[in-house]
């Protein structure tokens, strides 16, 4: 594949096998009634906590020097999914999502990795942080409140596991659809074991 020079790059929260399954379970028992969404690949579940958008390699390596010194500041912490919702509105749904309970652990992380962000020259980001594992896409506008209403009163719960690392992630736009792969993957403060790294590298550039 042509090298264009730049890596759509997020930075993430990685999902235990647990989440994805059980969440993977919800997207099918809900993919009967509902045709007009656009389920994310179970593979593919993850909080985001910053999208950068296409960026150089130096850059790159810039949000992983970032994404260290934000994460030398925070300890691990427990994460527990439970609720669902839609975004913008369960009046007009766009986006179908899986939320977040007690957030103040994780708003602290995103705010520590923004702050380094910004420090290391990224502008800040415009929306508000809301954190949430994006489940599905809704197709067509018209879909409407009723989907909306369904889809928000969605039961979710799973058990809290532990944040014990933030993830820099790869995405790469296919036509089959958005393939990730780690960058880097930065321990938290007091996270139990070592940092771990993708194989014999620290970075992977866009042409590998
Ligand atoms: P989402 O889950 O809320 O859709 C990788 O594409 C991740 O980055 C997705 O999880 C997506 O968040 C987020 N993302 C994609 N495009 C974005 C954009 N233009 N602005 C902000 N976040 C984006």
């Amino acid at each position: 594949m042509r090298s264009t020079g730049v890596t759509r790059t997020f930075v993430c929260i990685e999902l235990p096998a647990s989440i994805r399954a059980q969440a993977e379970a919800l997207q099918a028992s809900l993919a009967a009634q509902n045709t007009k969404i656009r389920w994310v690949n179970p593979a593919n579940l993850h909080l985001t906590l910053r999208f950068l958008g296409e960026i150089s390699r130096s850059q790159v390596e810039t949000v992983c020097l970032a994404v260290r010194s934000a994460a030398a500041g925070i300890d691990a912490f427990p994460i527990h999914f439970s609720g669902t919702g839609c975004f913008p509105s369960s009046r007009r749904p766009r986006t179908f999502w899986i939320g977040v309970a007690e957030s103040a652990d994780v708003v602290r992380l995103f705010e520590a990795v923004e702050e380094q962000l910004f420090t290391a020259g990224f502008p800040r980001e415009a929306r508000p942080f809301s954190p949430h594992l994006t489940l599905g896409r809704i197709r067509a506008e018209g879909s409407g409140a009723r989907l909306g209403e369904t889809l928000g009163q969605t039961e979710f719960d799973a058990a809290p596991f532990p944040v014990t690392e933030v993830t820099v992630m790869k995405s790469d736009l296919r036509s089959t659809g958005a393939v990730y792969a780690p960058i880097a993957r930065v321990r938290l403060r007091s996270a139990d074991v070592k940092q771990r790294e993708p194989e014999n590298s620290r970075f992977i550039s866009p042409d590998g």
